[in-house]
């Protein structure tokens, strides 16, 4: 999806200041197409997320790292009046509301949108009327629309993880399956399941993209066989995107399914419990430290630059030890 949330409400102090921040990060994103200032905007929000106190002038704000002078003149117009002429302007641009729609159907990115709306597609009637013009990912986006919009309780996704290990469990005792995600860190809801499997013959030194890519079809046909898995998005080497369903009285859910190699199998946990502001602080912190991080590995980065062999890790806090990094257990990791 092309807009990502404001970071967590719970316990925000400043929840009006990041929601405003946060608009601006997706208009940038999608709208301008500018990723330094997204990332800026995301940075401010997940900043004033994590802050103990309420926000009482952009001055303050600006002990803060990553919020500026200009974020700091945004927080105080935000804190006197309410609200924020910048985003009152971007709002009533139909233009900018054509765009923020169209990137909420899965598959249609920023410059597909821009080229939409340029061809005068601006609503969802009109993509129905132009199905031509859309990938088959873009055609199913179109079609659970109004679904994929809606969270998804956590009491539900317990169901379908259920459904998934004894499914996966009768395929091959030895598959391994961890839904990470918002789930993962205890959310009460969630805009979609992550889920990432593995398999003890899976390693990265041997990888057969064939038996990979296998493995995978063999264990989206079994879910498409049970009923779960509805529609594919796609479905590559060691990545299905789709659609699920727990059963006709619940709507259709976007679900990932990756397969990764047993000996990555907790970077990629990390990585995919997230949240991505909380992978963009830990990467960080290991790069302090001589280490890059990534989905795959964990590597010591020497003095030339050139990241070296990947360190053995056998489980999520084994990452937090190598880098220096307090553990944080997932439900703390919504940052
Ligand atoms: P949600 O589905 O409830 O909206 O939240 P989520 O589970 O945290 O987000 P997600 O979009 O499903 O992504 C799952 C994890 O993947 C995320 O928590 C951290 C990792 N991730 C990043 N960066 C990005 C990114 O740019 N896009 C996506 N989709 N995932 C990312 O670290
Ligand atoms: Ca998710
Ligand atoms: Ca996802």
């Amino acid at each position: 999806m092309s807009k990502r949330k404001a970071p967590s409400s719970e316990n925000n102090h400043n929840n009006d200041i990041c929601e405003v921040l946060t608009e601006l990060a997706d208009y940038e994103k999608n709208v301008s197409r500018n990723i330094y200032k997204y990332n800026a905007y995301r940075k401010a929000a997940g900043v004033l997320a994590e802050h103990p106190l309420r926000i009482r002038s952009g001055d303050e704000a600006k002990n803060l790292s990553g919020i500026g002078k200009k974020i700091a003149k945004k927080i105080d117009e935000i804190l006197s009046t309410g609200k924020l002429r910048k985003l009152e302007n971007i709002h009533s641009d139909s233009k900018n509301a054509a765009i923020n729609l169209l990137t909420s159907v899965t598959g249609i990115g920023p410059a597909k949108a821009h080229s939409l709306v340029n061809d005068g597609i601006t609503t969802l009637e009109d993509l129905k009327k132009n199905t031509d013009k859309l990938t088959h990912h873009q055609l199913i986006g179109l079609k659970y629309f109004e679904d994929f919009e809606k969270r998804i309780p956590r009491e539900e996704i317990k169901k379908i993880e259920k459904i998934i290990l004894d499914e996966l469990k009768n395929l091959d005792a030895d598959y391994q399956v961890t839904i990470c995600g918002s789930y993962r860190r205890g959310k009460v809801e969630s805009g979609d399941i992550d889920a990432l499997i593995t398999h003890p013959n899976l390693t990265s030194d041997k990888i057969d993209k064939k038996i990979k890519n296998e493995m995978l079809t063999s264990i989206v046909q079994v879910l498409e066989k049970c009923g779960l898995i509805t529609d594919t998005l796609s479905l590559g080497e060691t990545k299905f995107m789709g659609a699920c369903r727990f059963d006709s009285e619940h709507p259709t859910r976007r679900i990932d399914i990756r397969l990764t190699p047993h000996d990555q199998y907790y970077c990629s946990i990390l990585y995919f419990t997230g949240s991505d502001m909380f992978n963009k602080a830990m990467r960080a912190h290991a790069l302090e430290n001589g280490f890059t991080l990534n989905e795959y590995s964990l590597r010591p980065v020497g003095v030339t630059g050139i990241p070296g062999e990947p360190v053995e890790i056998n489980s999520e806090e084994d990452v937090f030890m190598c880098i220096d990094f307090p553990y944080k257990k997932p439900e703390d990791r919504n940052c």
